[in-house]
């Protein structure tokens, strides 16, 4: 199954039969307070930078997050919107839980983008769904729902499979699904991580769609967090996963070894490209 997003210049395919997709992460306030600061002041500086260096690590799709206490997202995610598009080519990961912001960045956004996101919660299958119907766009569907993030793969799962029903019967093709089935911090449910590779495997049995993971939210509190972050995201591509949201420049290169040992990179092409790309950085440094 192909789950296609583009901008106006470029299209990036997430399939399982490709090599895994990296959505840049670093659009996002959370945590920091720089970018946090230049949001309020409507500066947009950091972000331009920030969707520049993650293409130059490598990321293929820029998610894109103004979203802070004191922001009008509303004003500002299609001002990002638009510097992200003009700086660089890759697509978007249009990101706010404000639907209204969505709407707005979605009438100034060229191409397809992925929206991030619906959830299984009733409010949010209502408000969302019409809108990637209306934009022909594709979605990440959390697995959560009225109840939270669930402790366990079977809840998981079925929740996968609510969102993919009500996706389909509001006129959205399963193909322009990508599930996230979201995990907890390691620190806080030491079991979330096996919990969560079932679920990619059963839900890509199951139901047979793209799905994607933040491969950084399961070392917060933890020491080491790009060690960690390497080892999930080995983990989870294992398990199925075919596209991750994380920070390109420190996962990356895990990520491409993991493609290469599961046969998803075709005379190791992409490692060995990316290898002299490193090693030729070392030299001039
Ligand atoms: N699934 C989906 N969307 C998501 C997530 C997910 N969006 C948000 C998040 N998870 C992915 N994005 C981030 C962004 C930043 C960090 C982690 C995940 C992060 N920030 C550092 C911190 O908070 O300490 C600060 C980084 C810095 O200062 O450079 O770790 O799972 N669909």
């Amino acid at each position: 199954m192909d789950t296609i997003v583009s901008s106006d210049k470029k299209e990036v395919i997430i399939s399982i039969d490709r090599p895994t997709v990296i959505i840049g992460e670093r659009i996002n306030p959370t945590g920091r307070k720089k970018l946090t600061e230049a949001l309020k002041a409507g500066d947009l500086d950091i972000v331009r930078k920030e969707a520049i260096d993650q293409v130059a690590a490598g990321a293929d799709i820029i998610d894109c997050n103004v979203n802070a206490p004191g922001v009008n997202d509303v004003e500002l995610l299609p001002k990002a919107v638009k510097i992200v598009q003009e700086a660089v080519d890759a697509p978007m990961c249009l990101d706010s839980p404000n639907t209204a912001a969505i709407e707005a960045a979605l009438k100034v956004y060229k191409g397809k983008p992925l929206i991030n996101s619906v959830s299984g919660e009733e409010h949010s299958l209502k408000r969302v769904l019409p809108i990637v119907k209306e934009y022909g766009c594709a979605v990440i569907g959390l697995v959560q729902d009225d109840e939270g993030i669930p402790k366990n793969a079977e809840r998981r799962i079925a929740i996968a499979h609510k969102i993919v029903e009500r996706a389909e019967k509001a006129g959205v093709p399963r193909e322009n699904i990508v599930i996230d089935v979201l995990t907890f911090a390691i620190g806080a449910e030491a079991k979330s991580g096996l919990d969560v590779l079932e679920a990619i495997r059963r839900i890509r049995e199951e139901l047979g769609v793209n799905m994607t993971m933040g491969a950084s939210n399961i070392s917060f509190g933890m020491p080491d967090r790009a060690i960690i972050n390497n080892a999930w995201a080995s983990a989870v591509i294992a398990a199925g996963a075919t596209a991750l949201i994380t920070d390109a420049a420190k996962v990356r290169p895990a990520i491409l070894a993991t493609d290469l040992v599961l046969g998803r990179d075709r005379f190791a092409r992409r490692f060995i490209e990316d290898h002299r790309k490193r090693e030729q950085a070392l030299k001039t440094q």
